[in-house]
């Protein structure tokens, strides 16, 4: 065996007449220009040795391939360019053979689609998830894939991004061979027996023909989930097209659509969320800081939180602790979290030995002497300064001196929180968004006294939890709901101003939120804001503008879906414009003398991002917001801002 190397990345050995060529570019062995150049340069080498038969192909790492190196969108193309690679392997005469040993992802995908054999480790994960980055496979995936397994399960795959297991891939036809065995001597056995064939080019292949009837269901069904967004539509386009033209053709017209889409302001807001999300989390005061042990963690309060809270730490392998007042909360508590749990079973996403192994785990009980037992105490009770500060008063006598305890307030103040007990230093907030067990963002606190190990174990749990952690300092409704109350005050300026709550909406929707503003208040209900707002009367500034509306619709019992009128009428469950409402509208503005001026759906758009924009740019001079990205994760991840818009922040140019 000697050892060979082609490029700073590439290097290869020759076995027993089999090349087996490792790409070595951590952190995912991404395709740059030097892994592009070294594959090149190890089959003008491969094509000269008579002694090689065959090619494996494989990653070094837990990564096959990564995909394109995103970090090169954006800049001019370098030779040789990844399409020419593949084809390149594709028409190469002798075989090889992709020996999938982790993700093989995008481009990844694309170089594996075009090697004659593919065979995979059990814990490779494969998928073009292109449209997730607004743009689509640009190296032959729309066209090769649809070859293999059949437009329709081509069109789902490659228009949802979904990334599938090996057997799956397996069983779709994508890999040929699952490999429990060392991956590369079984590769190199495949890659040798291989050599005595005819080679099997995926792009020679015609596509399986299908009922019109699957492939129109299949589209359709990807359309409606792309909610107005092209990459998705472009890939079902091109996906048809490998049915009717030829591969050349085919490759072409994939070629143009990915460079238009590379180039688009969608492509460029999903790479901003994309390595928005690999920095969130990231603090650098920590680097150095080791976070504490975190394996039990105890919650008190098993309501609808706290219960979502439980199930996703017990996902994530932790011991839970559940505290409640009296045992038959405690045995409510129990009920709701295995519900929960019983759920997940009916749809599949567990089976019943994985829900028995998590309530092994469980522990609720009415006893908070218990808790001792904690290395974590999340409270997740009643949002009132009264119920949590004596809460964490009587929490320091019974919780470890080395546990952490944690508050999962959304308007309250941490740092008051925190001053009840004797030990700030170990108080963190972590507000989980409802259900907790469902929603990826985690907003952690960083009080005025949480100490470095702390805010750092924090994190590491979230990570554990699968969490998105986005950190903050504190303020009124940490940074997510500071922004939202800004976008609805000005929302409620506006409808003030001349717009309807129909008309706002639909800008809404039609820019990519999933439901308009004053839909996402009659879905929630009116009655608890309008309860704070009636709180905070006493406090209010006189002077600040303030819009009556709302509290004349809850005057008027309008209370939102649940009572059957709110914002809207809901005749037949059906959102409807109520007349009733645009005169109590017309009422308000008039007692101001308000003329009303029309909006357009661009207007109301415009003046909606910069209000939210305005308070992000406020946190970040504050210092509560670490970055603007962070602000864009957490509107797109808490409060249905549409990812393919990139974040208020993004949107409103304020990077
Ligand atoms: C494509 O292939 C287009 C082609 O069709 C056509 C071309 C002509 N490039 O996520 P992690 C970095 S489009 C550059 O925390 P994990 C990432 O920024 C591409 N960098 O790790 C981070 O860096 P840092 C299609 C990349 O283990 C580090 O790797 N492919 C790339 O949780 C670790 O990342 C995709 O869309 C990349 N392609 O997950 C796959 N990928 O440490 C995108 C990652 O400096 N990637 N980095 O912050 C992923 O989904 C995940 O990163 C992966 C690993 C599952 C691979």
């Amino acid at each position: 065996m000697s050892a060979l190397r082609f490029s700073d990345t590439i290097s290869a050995t020759l076995t027993d007449g089999v090349l087996v060529v490792t790409i070595d570019n951590p952190p995912v062995n991404a395709l740059s220009a030097d892994v592009r150049a070294g594959l090149m340069a190890a089959m003008d080498h491969a094509e000269k040795d008579s002694a090689i038969v065959a090619l494996v192909l494989t990653g070094a790492g837990n990564a096959f391939i990564g995909g394109a190196d995103i970090k090169e969108f954006g800049k001019p193309p370098i030779e040789p360019l990844l399409p020419q690679v593949i084809a390149r392997i594709e028409n190469f005469s002798k075989p090889i053979v992709a020996a999938i040993n982790g993700v093989a992802l995008g481009g990844g995908l694309e170089v594996a689609l075009a090697c004659h054999k593919r065979d995979a480790g059990p814990s490779a994960k494969i998928g073009l998830p292109e449209v997730k980055l607004g743009i689509v496979p640009g190296a032959g995936g729309t066209q090769r894939l649809p070859r293999l397994i059949g437009t329709a399960a081509a069109i789902e795959l490659i228009s949802s991004g979904r990334i599938i297991s090996a057997n799956e891939a397996h069983k779709l036809g994508i890999i040929d061979g699952l490999i429990e065995s060392p991956l590369i001597d079984a590769a190199i056995v495949s890659a040798k027996s291989a050599a005595d064939l005819p080679l099997r080019r995926t792009g020679t292949l015609s596509v399986p023909s299908e009922p019109a009837e699957a492939i129109d269901k299949a589209a359709t069904e990807a359309l409606r989930k792309a909610r107005g967004q092209r990459a998705p539509a472009e890939a079902v386009r091109l996906v048809r097209l490998a049915g009717t033209t030829s591969l050349a053709e085919g490759l072409a017209e994939e070629r143009r659509t990915f460079m238009e889409l590379r180039d688009s302001r969608e492509a460029a807001a999903l790479r901003h969320v994309f390595f928005a999300e690999r920095a969130a989390g990231r603090v650098e005061s920590l680097e150095k800081v080791a976070p504490r042990k975190i394996e039990t963690v105890g919650i008190v309060g098993t309501g609808l939180m706290g219960s979502g809270i439980a199930v996703a730490a017990l996902n994530a392998g932790y011991r839970v602790i559940g505290i409640e007042q009296t045992q038959d909360a405690a045995d409510n508590g129990r009920e709701r979290i295995t519900g929960i749990l019983d759920k997940a079973v009916q749809s599949g996403r567990i089976d019943t030995a994985g829900r028995d192994d998590r309530l092994s785990r469980l522990t609720v009980a009415a006893d908070a002497q218990e808790l001792g037992q904690a290395d974590l105490v999340i409270e997740a009770v009643f949002d009132d300064l009264t119920v949590k500060t004596e809460l964490f008063q009587r929490l320091g006598s019974i919780i470890r001196t080395d546990a952490i305890l944690a508050t999962n307030t959304s308007y309250l103040d941490p740092n008051v929180i925190g001053a009840a007990t004797a030990h700030p230093e170990r108080v963190v907030g972590l507000h989980f968004f409802s259900p907790a067990n469902v929603m990826r963002l985690l907003e952690v606190v960083n009080c005025e006294k949480t100490a470095p190990d702390v805010l750092a174990s924090a994190l590491a749990f979230a990570k554990r939890l699968g969490k998105l952690p986005v950190v903050c300092g504190v303020t009124e409704g940490f940074i997510g709901n500071r922004i939202f109350s800004a976008y609805r005050r000005e929302a409620e300026f506006m409808v003030e101003d001349g717009a309807l709550p129909h008309e706002i909406d639909a800008a809404l929707e039609a820019f990519g939120f999933p439901m308009g503003l004053f839909a996402v208040y009659d879905m929630a209900g009116l009655e608890i804001a309008w309860a704070r707002r009636k709180r905070q009367t006493a406090t209010r500034d006189p002077a600040a503008r303030y819009v009556v509306i709302a509290d004349r619709l809850c005057e008027a019992g309008r209370f939102g879906q649940k009572a059957g009128r709110g914002w809207y009428a809901y005749p037949d469950g059906k959102r409807t414009v109520d007349p009733e409402v645009t005169a109590i509208i017309e009422t308000a503005r008039a007692e101001k003398d308000i003329a009303p001026k029309s909006f357009t759906a661009d207007e109301i758009v415009t003046r909606l991002l910069k209000a939210m924009a305005d308070e992000g740019d406020a946190l970040l001079a504050e210092g509560i917001a670490a970055r603007a990205s962070d602000i864009d994760l957490v509107m797109i991840n808490g409060y249905g801002f549409p990812p393919h818009k990139g974040g208020p922040m993004f949107a409103a140019g304020r990077r």
